[in-house]
């Protein structure tokens, strides 16, 4: 698939699965600190990272921020075919945005419900998640459900459940759930959609793990990131993208800035 196609299909669907994206030897790394992470975190609750990134959660099959504590992760995120890929899909500036893995906890009520994601965050611009198959994913051991073309009918309302994992939850009623797809994949092929695209996943007993490392990506639209800071992955080039980034409320005051401006300037004849 060139380039054109893959963002036709993607631009039609809201998804598209491309096969074999990330070696073997890279898998095996992610896993194994997949493996050392929770082994660690099962003996001790201790993370020097918790002033600046999310807690894991391990009752719920998240470990978050993997990018900023993990090398192994950040060499999937930045792999030269996926961003060749990406770009074709949302052009040369890449942020990244958020980035976890996602698996089944055992014995959990580890089913995900409809959602769409970051569905509560409506004055953000567009996001592109990538989903990482760490492990063969089949429909018995927790393969994601999606909706082909439901990411056209924007932001959907949603309500929120007070004490659930999931506790922002899409309105059901009206929405059409009878065509969906399972997304089966094999370790290494990568799934990339669109934020609105409508997914799930079932409750899952298989002994199977299926481990899914997902980032997520927009432009420069707002140059902005819940962690740390905003990451580039591709393009940032001042001259073509400078001049539509905007900030998020993060944004110090005008008075603040103008403060720091007059002090650099300062420092700059002292
Ligand atoms: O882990 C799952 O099955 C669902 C994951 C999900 O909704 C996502 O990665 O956006
Ligand atoms: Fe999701």
């Amino acid at each position: 698939m060139n380039a054109a196609e893959l963002k036709n299909k993607f631009d039609h669907q809201g998804f598209v699965v491309i096969k074999n994206m990330i070696e073997e030897p890279l898998l095996q790394d992610a896993i194994e600190v997949f493996n050392e992470v929770e082994r660690y975190f099962e003996k001790s609750s201790y993370d020097p990272f918790d002033d600046f990134l999310m807690e894991h959660r391990t009752d719920q099959g998240a470990m978050y921020d993997l990018y900023f504590r993990h090398p192994e992760y950040q060499k999937i995120t930045t792999h030269p075919n996926l961003i060749e890929n990406l770009k074709a899909i949302m052009g040369p500036d890449i942020l990244l945005y958020e980035s976890a893995l996602v698996y089944k906890p055992k014995g959990k009520k580890n089913e995900v419900p409809w959602h769409q994601d970051f569905m509560n965050r409506t004055d953000e611009p567009e996001k592109f998640i990538i989903w990482v198959a760490l492990d063969d994913v089949t429909i018995s051991n927790g393969a994601l459900k999606f909706i082909p073309g439901s990411h056209k009918n924007g932001f959907l309302p949603w309500h929120r459940v007070k004490g659930e994992t999931h506790h922002t939850r899409l309105n059901l009623d009206g929405i059409d759930l009878d065509n969906f797809e399972y997304g089966e994949m094999k370790k290494g092929d990568i799934l990339i959609f669109h934020h609105l695209l409508l997914h799930s996943s079932d409750r899952i007993s298989s002994e199977k793990p299926r481990r899914a490392y997902r980032f997520s990506v927009q432009n420069f639209e707002q140059v902005f990131s819940p962690r740390c800071v905003p990451v580039v992955l591709s393009g940032g080039n001042p001259s073509s993208t400078y001049k539509n980034a905007t900030k998020k409320s993060t944004d110090k005051p005008k008075w603040k800035k103008a403060i720091n401006k007059i002090g650099k300037k300062l420092a700059a004849y002292s």
